[in-house]
């Protein structure tokens, strides 16, 4: 999976400028010499935006105002389509339910405004503006969704809201109060609300490409990225050359049953039970209008997409001192009208205190995409003279055929805003493989496509090694569409558990494999396939890769990828155990490659898998010594960016414990975790030999940074209850007791182990708080509350033990 990067922060000019009182001659700063400025002069002399007395605030004019319209109309139609429907919520949060969303308007809460008085006195409790709409509106989807037939709810809201941003403010892109339309959806199933998620993603890059004519790549944030209260969010990035940053141009997200947990919008299915509600939530805000204006204006001015100018064609009169003045005005009457009655907003400036010259100037600083001027000439020939806003290209059009003219030419320079800003765009992404290539392609202000592993710590480990001049680098997103990876000499790193595999790939993976077994053919399509989905078939690989290497004309029809065959082979070869063909096929590689780490890699893992321990132990210790921490160790593999001293610090580890050296590992493991504190893995394998070592304390430490880390996976804190009960004493029950009641919630009341463990729990307190206060002792209405949900559970799943259960509570006192 590749990635795209850039650096943070996208800076238009914010402050409030000097306004200028416009005199249409034209803009004091040029785009490429001074950006932001440019940007502010550029909304204000085009009219689209007025500076305000509140830092942050702008009032959008009608110029602007008539493009949102536009994109307006059209996405409304579409979500109309889908059935999505309009509606209103209030602006004013009450603290309340704000607080009911705490977790994820955690990150947030600075930005959240409050109104704190009427008039002189003060509020008896200040209310919150909105700035989103989720905690204003579930509340009442928890109400209106009782049964299956609620759904689906899909409901759309054009309003305003308020983030009291303290970063730059800066016209449309970052405003302390924005234009938006939000759109919140609860499904019965995952299936319908992934589907949407991708429906609404589609008409955002239509907004940005088809009316804004500015190219976006469609994707997925990184988990870092995403709306943290969210499941996976989706994005349309746009990229802005001057500024070298990428700006996030629209998300659709998935927010799972996240919600649906908080806000209990729960109904009941058609087999009569009790489920949670799948939701979505989307917005579009009138930021799509300053990207536009950022990749298309010039130091003319603003330059509009046909598609969403309010006035597509501004004809003016061109009367010289002795001319037919009312002939040339009563053509542009007629040009304007003909061309309205075409469907073509067009309009005439006939006012008398401006020259043409001058009126071009302003028309051009308003990014009217097509100029008609008639003067006696064109008068005289029955034509009119057309200037095109983007390119400057003057063309005589006949009157006759003006308006099919017209017509062509408005969607050529639709068409060619796009092309051109797609250009610009694709100039400067950088695809790279190295952590050198990313710094400096970083530095050079690029869009960066770079191989990626989507964890989190490694996205903070990038963001913190970046930290400079160009601001920290950060995902933009994983695009949807991948492009061939231009790698002559991929990697593969063995180690690592295979990822999830959907059950389309599944499906495919198992045909091409029926399909290559029974000699059909696809063998290289095959081995492709199963690189990318990091699936383990070692033998397969063995088998069908060594068949493609030993038939040389196959081989050499593979080009580069024959390094990535060898490669895969010689991995696969050593989980089989073959290991001189393992030991030939590095051979190959060490003779194409011969400084190459990842190669030397191969060879340490080989003499590890012969047994060679020593021997190895030298090898991944001078690949350390190469690789000293702080400089450039980023490795970079096909599928991910990895410290390559952590991969060998780990290898080492594994090392150890395949030797059997348990008290290595653990002293290893420790090293690690002193300086990659952040790997949850370690923490976890650490964690698991020191529950099988039974040394429950130490187990317990490392569960507490595992949990810290992934705060959610209920397998966790499952674990984590278990040592701490086996530790006992009873404290260390009574924190097991709640980390068996956080596993029930995480796994939304379905884990039996759980409930088991709070039953031993409660009956531990019991016994432990024999004569001690009250405040330790257990609530006996939880007891039964667990005890019936336990015998439920055993009634659903296997009723035939329930006796069993029942004996087993009776000899815990709690039945
Ligand atoms: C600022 C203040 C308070 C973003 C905020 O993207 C809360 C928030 O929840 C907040 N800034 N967000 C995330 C908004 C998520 C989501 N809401 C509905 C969307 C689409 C529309």
């Amino acid at each position: 999976m590749l990635v795209c990067f850039c650096g943070v922060d996208i800076t238009g000019g914010g402050k409030k400028k000097e306004v200028k009182k416009e005199t249409g001659l034209g803009l004091s700063f040029k785009k490429d010499e001074n950006f932001g400025e440019w940007y502010s002069e550029v909304v204000v002399n085009g009219e689209m935006i007025e500076y305000y007395d509140i830092s942050g605030c702008y009032i959008i004019r009608p110029w602007a105002m008539s493009i949102w319209e536009i994109m307006q109309s059209f996405f409304d139609a579409e979500i109309k389509k889908m059935k999505i429907k309009n509606c209103y919520f209030p602006l004013f949060v009450s603290p309340a339910v704000l607080e009911k969303e705490k977790d994820h308007i955690e990150g947030f809460a600075p930005e959240v405004a409050w109104v704190t008085k009427s008039g002189q006195s003060d509020l008896e409790v200040p209310i919150a503006i909105r700035p989103t709409s989720e905690t204003v509106m579930y509340p009442y989807y928890s109400k209106w969704i009782r049964g299956h037939r609620d759904l689906p709810l899909k409901l759309n809201q054009w309003c305003n809201v308020v983030r009291w941003e303290f970063s730059n403010p800066t016209p449309f892109i970052r405003s302390r109060e924005f234009l938006w339309q939000e759109g919140h959806t609860a499904f019965a199933t995952k299936t319908e609300a992934d589907t949407e998620v991708l429906e609404i993603l589609e008409l955002y890059r239509r907004i940005y490409e088809e009316f804004m004519a500015v190219p976006v790549i469609k994707g997925k944030k990184s988990e870092l990225e995403k709306f943290a209260g969210g499941l996976y969010t989706t994005t349309v990035e746009a990229f802005v050359p001057n500024t070298g940053r990428g700006i996030q141009g629209a998300t659709s997200h998935c927010l799972g049953q996240n919600f649906s947990n908080m806000f209990d919008i729960t109904f009941e299915n058609e087999k009569g039970e009790k489920a949670k509600a799948w939701q979505n939530s989307w917005a579009y805000t009138t930021r799509t209008i300053g990207v536009m204006v950022m990749v298309h204006g010039d130091d003319k001015g603003l330059v509009l997409p046909p598609k969403v100018a309010s006035v597509q064609v501004i004809v003016i009169p061109v009367p010289y001192k002795d001319a037919d003045t009312q002939g040339i005005f009563d053509a542009c009457d007629a040009t304007v009208e003909s061309l309205s009655e075409a469907g073509i907003r067009a309009e005439a400036d006939f006012r008398d205190n401006y020259s043409p010259g001058w009126k071009y100037s302003h028309w051009e600083m308003k990014g009217v995409p097509l100029r008609i001027e008639i003067g006696p000439k064109d008068l005289a020939n029955n034509q009119v003279r057309a200037v095109r806003r983007d390119s400057g290209a003057k063309i005589d059009l006949p009157r006759a055929s003006l308006v099919e003219q017209v017509k062509e030419i408005l969607d050529k320079i639709q068409e060619s805003l796009f092309e051109a800003a797609k250009q610009r765009r694709d100039a400067c992404i950088q695809t790279v493989e190295t952590w050198d290539e990313f710094v400096e392609a970083l530095g050079q202000r690029k869009m960066i496509l770079a191989p990626w592993c989507d964890e989190v710590e490694v996205e903070k480990d990038v963001k913190a090694r970046t930290k400079g001049e160009m601001g920290a680098a950060k995902s933009l997103c994983s695009p949807m569409e991948q492009p061939e990876i231009p790698e002559d000499f991929p990697f593969i790193d063995g180690a690592r558990e295979r990822e999830m595999v959907t059950k389309t790939e599944e499906t495919q993976l198992n045909r091409l494999e029926n399909q290559v077994d029974n000699g059909g053919g696809g063998t290289w399509e095959y081995l492709c396939l199963v690189k990318k989905l990091k699936v383990r078939r070692p033998e397969k690989v063995l088998k069908y890769g060594l068949s493609l290497l030993n038939d040389s004309r196959k081989r050499s029809s593979l080009g580069p990828d024959e390094w990535t065959l060898y490669e895969q082979v010689s991995v696969a070869a050593m989980d089989c155990q073959c290991l001189d063909v393992a030991k030939d096929c590095i051979k190959v590689l060490q003779k194409k490659f011969p400084e190459n780490k990842r190669v030397a890699r191969l060879e340490a893992i080989l003499l590890e898998a012969k047994g060679s321990w020593s021997e190895a132990e030298k090898a991944y210790t001078s690949l350390l010594e190469d690789n000293p921490l702080d400089q450039n160790s980023i490795a970079v593999t096909p599928n991910k960016l990895i410290f390559i001293e952590q991969v060998i610090h780990r290898r080492k580890v594994a090392m150890a414990k395949a030797q059997g050296d348990i008290s290595g590992a653990i002293e290893l493991l420790n090293k690690y975790l002193e300086i990659f504190m952040a790997d949850h893995d370690a923490w976890r394998e650490l964690a698991d030999i020191y529950v099988s070592l039974q040394m429950y304390k130490q187990a317990a430490f490392c569960y507490e940074e595992v949990i810290l880390a992934q705060p959610t996976v209920p397998l966790y804190h499952l674990a984590y209850a278990d040592v701490l009960y086996t530790l006992g004493g009873l404290e260390n029950i009574q924190t097991a007791k709640k980390y068996y009641a956080s596993t029930i919630d995480l796994t939304g009341g379905k884990n039996t182990r759980a409930l088991f463990g709070i039953c031993l729990c409660t009956s531990a307190i019991a016994q432990l708080s024999k004569g001690r206060n009250k405040d330790d002792k257990e609530s006996p209405e939880l007891q039964s509350l667990t005890v019936t949900a336990l015998e439920k559970d055993y009634k659903n799943r296997a009723s035939e033990k329930l006796p069993l259960l029942t004996a087993a509570l009776k000899s815990l006192k709690i039945s």
